[in-house]
């Protein structure tokens, strides 16, 4: 295939499926951004233009996750002078990057799609908060993706803090090794090689809170003022530009970056599986406790607060193992609420949609001899 989908990490899976769509006039796409009408989309022959989702996608999708988002491959087919081009097909996705939407719902967010890297942005500063750092780690373990996390603003904070603040994300990512960073953004000083020149077709997801400096790191790796940034405005001395939408853009040597706006909560989008995994040094240890349903807590007999007490687990993971457990307990019991709520109104619209349709048979019969098609809310 060509080079500009090759560097935006066309592979084999994405051929294949496309292929069995088996449509002449379609072309493939990625998604590089999205609003609340439609799709920024990356394209061979016409590079980024925009394009607007098929209703019937729309309509076949039962939650907002099945939706197309950014880092998306997609099938469209072409508009014409009047029209602009409709995304038919959604490509299998690799992985996906989720985090639990905001508020009180359980559902899922995709933050992005087919990503192999996540890197993490903190700061040993303010932003340095080792809960948050460990639910992005626990999400980017469920999205198969690779983390990486990098301690920006090197440059202006004492060596000796960024030093802890690395040795402090090491020791929570046990016993899965995470990579660590102390970096400078805006010189790039510390990144390693491999990120400064990425492979082609490798897509990289940015992600941390609001002012860490995700944009600078894109910017800086662009080569170009290209991107807005939380600097003041050289022109007016005031304002801030920070990042409102995501973006995937593309980098000179073919890797792909997606600026994310700053999450102000990173929320469990996971399961009992993904937590057992991340702490399963102490699932094992909890193998020898005295009850087998020991909360790890009073019990007596307990070899994880033994571990505690000799000093062989710290605190704060002790803390976070007890911690996630009951967050998803309570995750899974608002999943099942939601899906009893989802089945009534699932039911009550079922009973609407066959009732209507009587109403118009009834109607047709008597009256009109030709029925429109019932269009579609997006097209
Ligand atoms: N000294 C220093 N300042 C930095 C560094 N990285 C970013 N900054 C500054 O931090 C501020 C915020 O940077 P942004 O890149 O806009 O932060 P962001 O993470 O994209 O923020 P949102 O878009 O709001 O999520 C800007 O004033 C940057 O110049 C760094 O490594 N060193
Ligand atoms: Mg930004
Ligand atoms: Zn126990």
């Amino acid at each position: 295939m060509s080079r500009l989908l090759d560097n935006l990490g066309w592979g084999a899976e994405q051929r294949e499926a496309f292929r069995r769509l088996a449509r002449d006039d379609w072309y493939p796409a990625r998604i590089c951004r999205e609003t609340k009408i439609n799709y920024g989309v990356m394209a061979e022959q016409r590079g980024v233009h925009e394009a607007v989702l098929a209703g019937k996608l729309w309509h076949e999708a039962c939650t907002d996750a099945e939706l197309p988002t950014v880092g998306d491959w997609v099938a469209i087919e072409p508009g014409d002078d009047r029209r602009i081009p409709v995304i038919r097909a959604l490509l299998p996705r690799r992985n996906r990057f989720s985090r639990k939407i905001p508020g009180k719902s359980c559902a899922e967010q995709v933050i992005a799609a087919n990503v192999d890297t996540v890197l993490v942005l903190t700061d040993a500063l303010a932003d340095f908060n080792p809960k948050r750092l460990e639910r992005y780690l626990t999400l980017i373990r469920k999205s198969g993706a690779q983390p990486v996390v990098l301690v920006n603003k090197s440059d202006i904070t004492p060596l000796q803090q960024v030093r802890e603040v690395c040795r402090c994300i090491s020791s929570l990512a046990s016993p899965h090794e995470v990579e660590v960073h102390a970096v400078c953004a805006l010189t790039l000083d510390g990144l390693p090689q491999c990120m400064i020149q990425l492979p082609a077709g490798h897509t990289v997801l940015v992600v941390g809170s609001s002012g860490v400096g995700k944009s600078t790191l894109v910017n800086s790796l662009l080569g170009e003022g290209k991107r807005e940034t939380g600097g003041v405005n050289e022109v007016t001395g005031k304002g801030r530009h920070t990042t409102v939408a995501r973006e995937l853009v593309l980098l000179p040597g073919g890797g792909v970056l997606i600026d994310n706006p700053g999450m102000r909560e990173v929320q469990m989008w996971t399961d009992a599986a993904t937590l057992r995994a991340q702490f399963d040094d102490l699932a094992q240890l909890a193998m020898q406790c005295r009850y087998s349903d020991c909360s790890h807590r009073q019990d007596a007999g307990c070899a994880v607060r033994a571990a505690l007490a000799a000093g062989k687990l710290s605190p704060e993971r002790y803390e976070h193992f007890l911690r996630l457990d009951r967050e998803i307990a309570e995750l899974e019991s608002r999943a099942e609420k939601r899906r009893m709520t989802l089945e009534r109104v699932m039911r009550r619209t079922r009973r609407a949609v066959l009732r209507n349709r009587d109403d118009r048979e009834d109607q047709s019969r008597d009256l009109a001899p030709h029925r429109k098609d019932i269009s579609y809310p997006i097209e």
